[in-house]
């Protein structure tokens, strides 16, 4: 019994009528049309040869048929691999060749433009999402009903990629027993019931839209308001049918710069819950003000879910992450992985059965980033407070966090570094009121050369996802270093903030 599909179904409402997914136009989705869709794409994958294991990679926009993909997934026990529609043509290339995908399910635009991707490992089928003339994946789609493929909870469900700090992705491996425990979790610490309609306006390609933001309905057979993308105004248009708001904090700040917030138009909510990047604690007071309400913030990775959440009954400590999650052990060490005492910086190291499985054909890597008694090292530097609350003060990775995405500057360096004229490049993170941290690339030409920056930006638009791509380009003489060599990127943080 540890197939994560049976785990949601336990928590699907006794009438499978129920709406799952409300949507702004007045049409819903059921539980019913749930269960039976991703039935019908279970069948359609195992009638194509699809073996427990195999992987379906997936680059669509934000749609439900996206959610029955990935149910189908876990019921035939094959592996889901979501991919970001930012995704340029040699990112996506890296990731069909990692993964080796047996389908790949695409739109329109990509299926057109497969041939040119450079990839050794083609997948054995290709199909779109919608697409008209093209092979839609809804062609294989068997509308009888489908035996669930059980599986240890140990299996691989999904596998995510986080860039990491040499520029090369990483697939991050989660198993079936990962997402479940953690959803199990979050719906206890966060109170979900059947009751809860979750305002769901995040992409379903992360961690936090898919696992934690779907895990908590569907494990509490409540409902969804959904929207493709964030809005600020349709937003606003929902968050008086919702009762649970999940975001980023760049969504908290983009609701506070409109004259509509107001403790009115909240008030059927229960928790606005914030994530992915440091929520700041005048964002944290400003919506109290506002609305009344205590932001709830909470902290996780892709690597290990959701690890500590501030209560929902008890204080929201603005600047804390909140108390470990139930069964999760938190500690906090030194770089010798000494235990520190209470209110000392060190660290963050998590155990638990929330912890990824394993980097994707990585052992090594995976065994470089846990300790000997089988803690993940987080990267994230902390302490605890005298009532236990986790306090995040940086980073030991070099990662920037802008709108809640993750963007490793050694990725984007080596892009710059490539460009003709180019000397050398540092990317920084710079705090930015909008997104937290904006990418600003600070570049050293060859001698005599010179460059637009603008040509720089729109050089690399081309080649990376657009969220990757540096806001700003300042040129130097030389960087800073320090006396090993070692750019000094603290200096450069501070110079252009
Ligand atoms: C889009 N753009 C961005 C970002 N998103 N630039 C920097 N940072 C971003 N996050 C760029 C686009 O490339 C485009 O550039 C321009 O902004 C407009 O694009 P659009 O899609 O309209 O952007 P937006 O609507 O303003 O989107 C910003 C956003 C979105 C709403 C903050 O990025 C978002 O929903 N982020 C949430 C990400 C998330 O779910 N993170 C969870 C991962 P141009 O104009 O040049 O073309 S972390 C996780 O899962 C862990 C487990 C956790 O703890 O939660």
């Amino acid at each position: 019994m540890g197939n994560l599909y049976l785990k949601y179904r336990q928590g699907f409402p006794k009438n499978l009528d129920k709406v799952f997914i409300q949507k702004s136009n007045g049409t819903s989705i059921s539980y019913e049309e749930l269960e039976s869709q991703s039935a019908a794409y279970a069948n359609g994958f195992e009638a194509l040869g699809l073996k427990p294991g195999d992987r379906v990679t997936i680059q669509v926009e934000k749609c439900p048929e996206a959610i029955y993909i990935y149910l189908a997934c876990l019921r035939a026990n094959l592996i889901f691999h979501p991919l970001n529609t930012a995704y340029k043509e040699s990112e996506l290339s890296f990731f069909i060749d990692d993964a080796r995908p047996s389908i790949f399910i695409c739109t329109s635009d990509t299926y057109q433009n497969f041939s040119n991707l450079q990839i050794s490992n083609t997948p054995n089928h290709v199909y779109t999402l919608h697409g008209q003339k093209e092979k839609p994946i809804q062609d294989i789609c068997i509308r009888t009903d489908h035996k669930i493929t059980d599986c240890s909870k140990d299996h691989t469900a999904a596998l995510l990629y986080s860039s990491g700090t040499t520029g090369t992705p990483k697939g991050i491996m989660l198993s079936h027993g990962n997402i479940g425990s953690n959803a199990s979790s979050l719906v206890q610490c966060w109170s979900f019931n059947e009751k809860d309609r979750l305002l769901h306006a995040l992409p379903i390609y992360h961690v936090h839209g898919l696992f934690v933001a779907l895990g908590c309905v569907l494990l509490s057979g409540s409902e969804i308001n959904w929207l493709e993308s964030f809005d600020t105004d349709s937003v606003l248009d929902l968050l008086s049918t919702s009762t649970v708001m999940m975001g980023v904090p760049t969504y908290y700040t983009r609701l506070l710069s409109s004259d509509k917030l107001d403790k009115e138009i909240v008030k059927n909510i229960r928790i606005f819950i914030s994530g992915s990047a440091p929520l700041l604690e005048e964002t944290f007071a400003q919506f109290k003000e506002k609305t009344g309400k205590d932001i709830l913030e909470r902290y996780g990775m892709t690597e290990t879910n959701i690890i500590s959440s501030n209560p929902i009954d008890g204080t929201r400590k603005p600047g804390t992450v909140g108390l470990p999650l139930k069964d999760q052990f938190v500690r906090i060490v030194n770089d010798s992985n000494d235990l520190l005492e209470l209110g000392e910086i060190g660290n963050i190291q998590v155990k638990g059965e929330n912890v990824f499985t394993g980097y994707w054909n990585l052992p090594d890597k995976t065994n470089e980033d846990f300790s000997s008694d089988n803690f993940f090292n987080t990267g994230d530097k902390g302490y605890f407070d005298e009532e236990g609350y986790l306090i995040i003060v940086g980073r030991s990775k070099d990662m920037i966090i802008s709108g809640g995405l993750n963007v490793y500057p050694k990725e984007i360096e080596s892009y710059i570094d490539k460009i003709a004229g180019v000397k050398e490049s540092a990317v920084v993170g710079i705090k930015d009121d909008d997104l937290g941290e904006r990418v600003v690339a600070v570049i050293v030409l060859e001698n005599k050369s010179i460059m637009d920056p603008l040509a720089i930006i729109d050089h690399l638009k081309s080649q990376i996802s657009g969220f990757k791509v540096p806001k700003e380009v300042i040129f130097l003489d030389e960087l800073p270093r320090n006396a090993m060599g070692k750019v000094q990127k603290n200096i450069l943080r501070d110079n252009y903030q």
